[in-house]
């Protein structure tokens, strides 16, 4: 079974100058340990719910730029579970561009290691449901991590691929930027460098 971070790092990876939309503290620091702090990154902290949501803003803003750019969330179990009906309104207006990865280690582990709705769940089977262009689950090991993401950049969305991962939660350090700076840091890259450059905007 991968670890998250190990999961994040295969993700960072394959999608190293795309605007990625990263859930909750726990997922947001283990991506800081591994690949530090980056202006494609939006670091959407707490915000339980709606990572989906704003990865689906973003794609269908973004549909009109270069071809192959991709606009990937990663989700995690618990937060998934509770926006689940952005899972319909992405399957009704099916961005091309947008790829969301689950993280599923099957519990709340912010909050203690609750077990989560999701081992009754099928994610892939809702997925494809609601109207997404394919879904996945991916075997939780490094090639087949790869591969899929690999065949996720390459291949027309909306895609979800679900990937079990560990519970194990490794020391990290805190990260208490305001949001407010964090979105303004990510929609400045977004406007004024885009993808394909993730050097990080001048302060202003
Ligand atoms: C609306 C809302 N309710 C509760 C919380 C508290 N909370 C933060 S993380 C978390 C668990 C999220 O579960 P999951 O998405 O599976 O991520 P994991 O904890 O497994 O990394 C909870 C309940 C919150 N941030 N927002
Ligand atoms: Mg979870």
């Amino acid at each position: 079974m991968l670890s998250r971070p190990e999961a994040l790092e295969l993700i960072d990876a394959a999608f190293a100058a795309q605007p990625l939309v990263l859930t909750l503290g726990g997922t947001i620091r283990e991506m800081l340990a591994v690949v530090g702090r980056k202006p494609n990154h939006l670091y959407s902290l707490d915000a339980m719910g709606q990572p989906l949501a704003i990865g689906l803003g973003l794609a269908l803003g973004m549909e009109g730029r270069a071809r192959g750019e991709r606009v990937v969330v990663v989700e995690g179990d618990g937060s998934l579970l509770m926006g689940f009906s952005a899972l319909s309104t992405v399957g009704h207006l099916r961005p091309r561009n947008l790829v969301a990865v689950v993280l599923d280690n099957g519990v709340y582990l912010a909050t203690g290691g609750q077990p989560t709705a999701a081992a009754s769940v099928d994610l892939v089977g809702v997925a494809r449901a609601c109207g997404w262009a394919d879904a996945r689950v991916v075997a939780s090991e490094v090639e087949a991590v790869r591969e899929a993401l690999q065949w996720a950049s390459a291949t027309d969305g909306p895609i979800l691929l679900r990937v079990p991962v560990g519970t194990e939660q490794p020391t990290t350090d805190f990260f208490l930027e305001d949001p407010v700076v964090l979105a303004r840091e990510f929609g400045d890259w977004l406007q004024n460098t885009g993808a394909g450059d993730t050097k990080r905007p001048a302060a202003r």
